[in-house]
Order: C-alpha cells, then sequence, then structure tokens
C-alpha cells in the first residue's frame, strides 16, 4: 500500500534527515523515491528549481508534475506541522518559535556549509566517484571550521537536554541531522569540550524519530566507510 506522503531525495542528505525524523515524530507514513544529486532525473527539476534535495508529495493533492509537491526541508517541515499540528514540533510561545527557527537557520546554513561542503562531501562524493577522499579538506574542516560552531550550540545548550523547552523541536532535530554527517565519517567532537553537545547529540540519535534513517545509512556507509577518519 503506498502512502499519501512521498519524500524524493536521498537518505545521506542531512536535510532528508530532518523532515523524515519531522514526519516520524508527527506519526505521518511516507514513501522514499531516490533523486540523487549526482545526476538529477529531468522529471524532478520543476518540481524543484534550485536543483536540491528534498522535496516532498502530497498524492492527496497531486499525484504527478510539480503540483502537490514542496521543495526545501524548511518549507516541507512547516507545512507537516500545519497538517499533522500534534505534537508541534514548534514551539508554541512567540519568542521560542523565533529561537527555534533561528536555531533550524544556524543548523541548514552554518553547520551544513562547514560539514556538508567541508567535510562529507570531500570525502563521500569523492568514494562514489572511485576518487581518493579529500581528506586534508575534511580535516581542515574539523580543526579550524565546526569547532566555533560547536562552541555556539554548547553554550547555548549548557547542560540542558533540548535546546528549547523540554521537549524535541525543530531546533534538536536540524542540529542533530547536521552532526549525524560529521559523526557517520569522523565521529563526534570531543566529549570533554563539547558534554553538552554530545549528549545532545547521542540521546537524538537514539530517539525513535531517527531510526528509519539510521537504518539506511548505517547499510550505506558500512559499504562505503567501514571505519571511521580519524581527522583530529
Ligand atoms: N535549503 C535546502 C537545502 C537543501 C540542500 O542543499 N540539499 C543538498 C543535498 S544535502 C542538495 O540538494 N544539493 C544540491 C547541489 O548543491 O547541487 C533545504 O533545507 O532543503
Amino acid at each position: 500500500m503506498t502512502a499519501s506522503l512521498v519524500l524524493y531525495g536521498s537518505s545521506l542528505s542531512p536535510f532528508q534527515r530532518k523532515v523524515e525524523a519531522v514526519l516520524a515524530l508527527k506519526g505521518l507514513d511516507y514513501d522514499c523515491e531516490e533523486v540523487s544529486i549526482m545526476v538529477l532525473p529531468d522529471w524532478y527539476k520543476p518540481i524543484s528549481p534550485l536543483g536540491r534535495i528534498p522535496s516532498l508529495r502530497d498524492r492527496d493533492i497531486a499525484e504527478e508534475g510539480p503540483a502537490g509537491t514542496i521543495t526545501d526541508s524548511s518549507a516541507i517541515c512547516g507545512y507537516l506541522e500545519k497538517k499533522q499540528p500534534d505534537p508541534a514540533v514548534y514551539p508554541a510561545d512567540a519568542f521560542d518559535h523565533g529561537q527555534a527557527l533561528w536555531l533550524e537557520e544556524y543548523a541548514d546554513t552554518g553547520l551544513a556549509m562547514a560539514g556538508g561542503l567541508g567535510l562529507f562531501r570531500p570525502i563521500i562524493f569523492n568514494l562514489f566517484q572511485r576518487k581518493e577522499p579529500d581528506v586534508e579538506t575534511a580535516r581542515k574542516t574539523w580543526n579550524e571550521k565546526l569547532p566555533p560552531l560547536w562552541d555556539y550550540l554548547e553554550q547555548y545548550l549548557d547542560g540542558r537536554s533540548f535546546f528549547i523547552g523540554e521537549n524535541v523541536t525543530i531546533a534538536d532535530i536540524s542540529v542533530a541531522s547536521q552532526i549525524a554527517q560529521t559523526e557517520m565519517l569522523a565521529g563526534l567532537p570531543d566529549k570533554s569540550r563539547w558534554p553538552s553537545l554530545v549528549a545532545h547529540f547521542e540521546a537524538m540519535k537514539a530517539h525513535d524519530c531517527f531510526q528509519r534513517n539510521n537504518a539506511v545509512c548505517d547499510k550505506i556507509m558500512a559499504k562505503f566507510v567501514p571505519e571511521k577518519y580519524d581527522l583530529s
């Protein structure tokens, strides 16, 4: 039986991971359809004019073509929040809501630019294309670009379990989705320097909402990266 929601993208995308976690948290069933950014299929281009994944189709709205689709993880999560408000992943309080949006943005741009473009791609994209992984670029990112980004999150958390309030919000999901990207290749930041951030990530990774994506990523990583890189 097909689900009414279909996610176009790749499980290895941190933005797809974020959407999958929100879908799972809200108890929404969904199908996944692989779209590789290395060779974007022609049918996908009108759905995502910026050429990015993920995009979501709601089959109850339209079964094919760009109608019934939403692209961009933040737009998709905003849609899902309206479609299935309970449980909420965006805080009800106005100020908390603003903070959650900021942390979502911090993860989607700050962490993604460093961890994705500076670490994940130079290693995994090269491996996918049977080239030597660019470990030097990844090492520079790990040691120079990521620490100040982690410092901000460490201070923000300050020993708490969640970034905002007492429940999982889009802030926790967005940050953990991006940190998972670097964790898969190089492990976690140093626990003695970033204790709150590491504890937060470990708890989020073990959360039910990440399990479907974790299982698929684990399989891919076991094939391409049987051992994590030491980038310190
Ligand atoms: N703001 C977008 C970013 C999505 C994004 O950058 N996805 C990456 C894959 S992880 C992508 O599609 N990149 C294509 C490219 O850079 O050509 C979102 O939140 O969905």
